[in-house]
């Protein structure tokens, strides 16, 4: 092929798919960027909503986030992309091990962004310099709404769980998109198919779902557990079971995942050790052993306080009075959010008289309001009446 010809509609179409393929990528489909005209509305009502919780990034360029063509006006076509991620296992049943701690089935793997980004950059380059015109990448980094974007480019279709499932992958799938300014043949928009189906709305362990097909981010525990920094409100601790980072409740009980086929991109496989991980080894994380057992995966983000926050709450729902010991350890965390939640943690294993002795150890000098109000809560204690050091 001659490297400088210019290709446009359905051959620049078969070149990149073939390519998307050969670079990982399960499925690619295209939509024109004004296919989604209800997307503003929508957003606007969700974010007027308060649904994002703390998340203000969202309320930021949202007139970009809605429209693609706000984001960036030369858009003539948007390329959805999809890598699978279908787990081996059933992420439901680790639930039931309780000295273990349950990660999100994309969390056990390297981070998506990092596998995604070159592979996108080189197809976008590919895209660019056959069709002549320029292209902008994006995996999760850019005010884009992949889900709707990804209906109306005909990748599948937005489920009750507002989570994208395709026919063929379930709704174990991540998404990344390109925006090209060249016109590159469109997909027909995928239609809803669940039916009367309700189970990932009964699932849910917290009732996050006010409706269908929208979820209140503030009741989610994919975002109590990652996006969330402060405690974790007392309400949330005990349905949070043992899930230290995300969680898969509503994507695993989909009924169409039993199409879903494990991801055929070596660098997205999970990693065995974050399978099961135990309580025991998570809650003996400092910063450097935290950064390591997480490097490359989405786990980091949080960071090691964060994580250690959940691990803790886990272990105050393990009932296993031998993980008492781990949380007795965490009492003297130099991170307050640590110390906070090892507290309800002995409150939980131990109950409320040996938590007085701890205090005595532990929690008289207490500096801070957050952990002072929860050994409050664990001793039973009216408001007031631990003394300010
Ligand atoms: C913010 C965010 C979150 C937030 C909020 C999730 C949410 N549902 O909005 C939190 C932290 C909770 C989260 C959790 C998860 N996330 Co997330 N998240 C995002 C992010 C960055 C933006 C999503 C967004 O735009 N939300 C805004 C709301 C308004 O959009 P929406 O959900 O599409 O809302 C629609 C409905 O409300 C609907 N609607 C409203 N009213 C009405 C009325 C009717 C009648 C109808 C039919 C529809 C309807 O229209 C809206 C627009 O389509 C995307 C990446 C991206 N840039 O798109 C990843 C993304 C959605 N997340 C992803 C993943 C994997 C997850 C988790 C599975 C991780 C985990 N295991 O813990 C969970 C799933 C939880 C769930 N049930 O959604 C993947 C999903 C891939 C897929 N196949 O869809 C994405 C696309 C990242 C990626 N690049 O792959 N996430
Ligand atoms: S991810 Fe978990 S908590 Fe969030 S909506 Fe789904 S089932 Fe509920
Ligand atoms: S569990 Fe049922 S309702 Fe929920 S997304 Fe899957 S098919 Fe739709």
């Amino acid at each position: 092929m001659n490297p400088r010809r210019v290709l446009d509609g359905s051959d620049l179409r078969r070149l990149i798919e073939v390519r998307a393929r050969a670079l990982g990528f399960d499925i690619l489909r295209v939509a024109r960027p004004d296919s989604a005209p209800e997307l503003p509305d929508r957003l606007a009502a969700w974010l007027d909503s308060g649904a994002h919780g703390e998340m203000v990034w969202m309320e930021e360029r949202a007139g970009a986030r809605a429209e693609p063509a706000g984001l960036w006006p030369e858009v003539r076509s948007v390329v959805m992309l999809g890598m699978s991620y279908a787990p081996e296992r059933n992420p439901l049943d680790l639930l039931a091990r309780r000295d273990r701690g349950a990660i999100a089935a994309y969390a056990q793997r390297r981070d998506y962004h990092e596998v995604m980004k070159g592979k996108l950059k080189e197809l976008g380059g590919l895209l660019s310099a056959k069709s002549g015109r320029p292209v902008k990448v994006f995996v999760d980094t850019a005010p884009v709404m992949e889900k709707p974007l990804a209906q109306a480019a005909g990748l599948g279709w937005q489920g009750k769980h507002t989570v994208l499932i395709s026919r063929e992958f379930g709704n174990w799938l991540l998404l990344g998109a390109l925006y090209s300014a060249a016109d590159l043949e469109p997909d027909a928009p995928e239609a809803e198919h669940c039916g009367t189906c309700r189970r990932c709305l009964d699932i849910c362990p917290t009732a996050a779902f006010p409706a269908p097909f929208r979820l209140d981010a503030r009741r989610c525990l994919s975002y109590l557990t990652i996006e969330h920094a402060g405690p974790i409100p007392v309400e949330f601790r005990v349905p949070m079971g043992n899930r230290v980072f995300g969680c898969d409740d509503c994507l695993a009980i989909c009924p169409w995942n039993k199409f879903a086929e494990t991801s055929r991109e070596g660098r997205l496989a999970a990693r065995n050790d974050l399978e099961a991980p135990a309580l025991h080894d998570l809650a003996r994380l400092d910063e450097a052993a935290f950064r390591r057992l997480f490097a490359n995966t989405p786990v980091k983000r949080t960071g090691r306080d964060r994580f250690l926050r959940n691990v803790l709450i886990a272990i105050g729902n393990s009932g296993d009075p031998a993980l008492s010991d781990e949380a007795v350890r965490c009492l003297d965390d130099p991170a307050p959010i640590v110390r906070g939640m090892a507290v309800w943690a002995c409150g939980r294993l131990l109950g409320s008289e040996a938590c007085a002795e701890l205090f005595a150890r532990s929690g008289t000098g207490e500096p801070d309001a957050h952990v002072r109000a929860e050994w409050r809560a664990a001793l039973a204690m009216p408001d007031g009446e631990i003394p300010l050091p």
